[in-house]
């Protein structure tokens, strides 16, 4: 369904095997070489989301390929496997793939508390779409305009295997995940509670 020009969501586009695997690397990652984490925000706040991420490191507001806010560490690499993935949702999205050659994954997890209040993602020097796949709990997911955190916004709700391609004017729109809904996860995903995200973006950043 298109959301909004250039936002595209495909739902259950993930076959479970293949949300199994990504669950099973995303545990990889999250034990090392940088630990996932409560990502600390420059005025003190704490995020309830818990983040890692591959490629480059993210940290508010920027892009490092250590983790000076975390271990120090520089973050595991970004697999080709997973460019590729990024190069069939684009083919499902938009029937081509632009030659999209993402460098970053974010990890995203979500307890049953967890929010992400309404933001836009800036950090990136390209404006390729960004790719999110949805793995486990179900959330309510809320897109939002270009110009303001507020109205007007739409609220979808994502579920496993969930696909959500944002290109063009939407790659720039505020959003947000006000809620997330517990026990609706399908145990065969290898998800027992909670709700992860991964999203790949090309970060336009050379070392
Ligand atoms: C629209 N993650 O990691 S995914 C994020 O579910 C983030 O964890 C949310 O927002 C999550 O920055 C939402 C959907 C998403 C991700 C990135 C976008 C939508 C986007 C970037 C630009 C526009
Ligand atoms: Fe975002």
């Amino acid at each position: 369904a298109v959301v909004s020009p250039d936002a595209v969501h495909v739902p259950g586009w993930l076959p479970v095997e293949r949300q199994r695997e990504l669950v099973d690397v995303c545990r990889a990652w999250a034990r090392g070489p940088v630990p996932i984490r409560h990502t600390v925000l420059p005025g003190g706040g704490v995020m309830s989301v818990q983040t890692v991420c591959v490629g480059w490191h993210w940290q508010p507001y920027r892009y490092s390929r250590t983790a000076d806010d975390v271990n120090g560490a520089p973050v595991a690499g970004f697999p080709e496997w997973l460019a590729e993935l990024g190069r069939e949702a684009l083919v499902e999205a938009y029937g081509e793939h632009r030659g999209y050659a993402p460098d970053t994954a974010l990890i995203n997890f979500y307890d049953g508390t967890a929010r992400m209040g309404m933001h836009q993602d800036k950090e990136e020097r390209s404006a390729a779409p960004v790719v999110s796949l949805s793995i486990g709990d179900s959330c309510v997911f809320r897109f939002g305009n270009t110009e303001t955190r507020g109205r007007p916004y739409t609220d979808v709700e994502l579920a496993s295997g969930d696909l959500f391609v944002f290109g063009g004017a939407s790659r720039f729109a505020y959003h947000g995940v006000p809620k997330v809904l517990p026990g609706t996860a399908d145990p065969a995903t290898g998800m027992s509670g909670g709700r992860l995200n991964i999203t790949l973006r090309e970060t336009g950043l050379a070392d």
